[in-house]
């Protein structure tokens, strides 16, 4: 008897499916099976972008200095059963507290580009520094704040007009849509990266595909983005667009392998 063909097939498939590392969202990077000393990550499925800067004291970062107190350092997204899980590592402590007048900068909040021109539709509050805003809160109608640098690298005062719109730092208000779930580390851990003794804190966020698509959302690849209320240093990662939505040539062709699979059982063996 070689009855249990078909139903074996069924089962692995569902098995697989549900294989999928789950990410849970506590501040640790563990579920997302990074090289501590290349920041590169063996999630399959993972989109992810690196830019360490090591040196010492307030080194520049570019566009402005600060070191590794405000290195933005790498990013990951994957989606995952209708979720967009993102990651970020930085030198940048979370509990910072603006202080401009002793050039000390807040971190910002994360940002999303639909389209990748420069515009961002969708803000995630991971850190609420305004007021009436909700922590966790996804944005749609974003109003941002920006950072001290034009579009050329120079300096320019805090609110000033003419900071570079390229980089979004904090949320200043929006269309509340719903909520993420986020986590971020307060203790600085060792042991990433070319340079062993920095600290590093991380950043986990998840959020239902369907607030991308409430915001806009065309289902296309899109960039996300970070940056402290500085934007001294700022990160962008690309994300492919929603691969839980099957093309119908590949629907069609598992259809195609599925009856081939029965085929194959009634086939009498000779
Ligand atoms: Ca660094
Ligand atoms: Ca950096
Ligand atoms: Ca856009």
């Amino acid at each position: 008897m070689k009855k249990i063909s078909l139903s074996a097939f069924v089962i692995a498939a569902v098995v697989s499916g549900s294989a999928l590392a789950q990410i849970t969202i506590d501040g640790s990077l563990s579920d997302w099976k990074i090289d501590p000393k290349t920041w590169v990550s063996s999630l399959p499925g993972v989109s992810y972008t690196e830019e360490d800067q090591t040196g010492s004291g307030a080194y520049y970062l570019r566009p402005g200095y600060g070191g590794q107190a405000y290195d933005a350092e790498a990013m990951y997204a994957i989606i995952q059963n209708g979720t967009l899980f993102i990651a970020l590592a930085t030198g940048h402590n979370p509990l910072t507290v603006d202080n401009f007048g002793n050039n000390v900068y807040a971190a910002g909040d994360f940002a999303i580009d639909f389209g990748n021109n420069g515009t961002y539709e969708l803000g995630i509050n991971v850190v609420n520094n305004f007021l009436g805003g909700v922590l966790g809160g996804v944005y749609a109608n974003p109003d941002w704040a920006y950072g001290l640098w034009d579009v050329a690298g120079n300096e320019v005062a805090p609110g000033s007009a003419a900071a570079d719109m390229a980089h979004p730092t904090s949320l200043r208000g929006g269309t509340l849509l719903g909520s993420a779930e986020s986590s971020y580390t307060t203790t600085g851990v060792s042991g990433y990266g070319s340079k062993e003794d920095d600290l590093h804190y991380f950043y986990e966020i998840s959020l239902d595909l369907q607030l991308l698509y409430d915001a806009g959302w065309d289902g296309n690849e899109f960039n996300i983005h970070w940056t402290q209320n500085c934007a001294n240093d700022s990160i962008l990662l690309t994300v492919p667009g929603n691969p839980g939505v099957p093309e119908p040539g590949s629907l069609a062709l598992f259809g195609v392998g599925l009856v081939g699979l029965i085929g194959m059982r009634r086939r009498p063996a000779k």
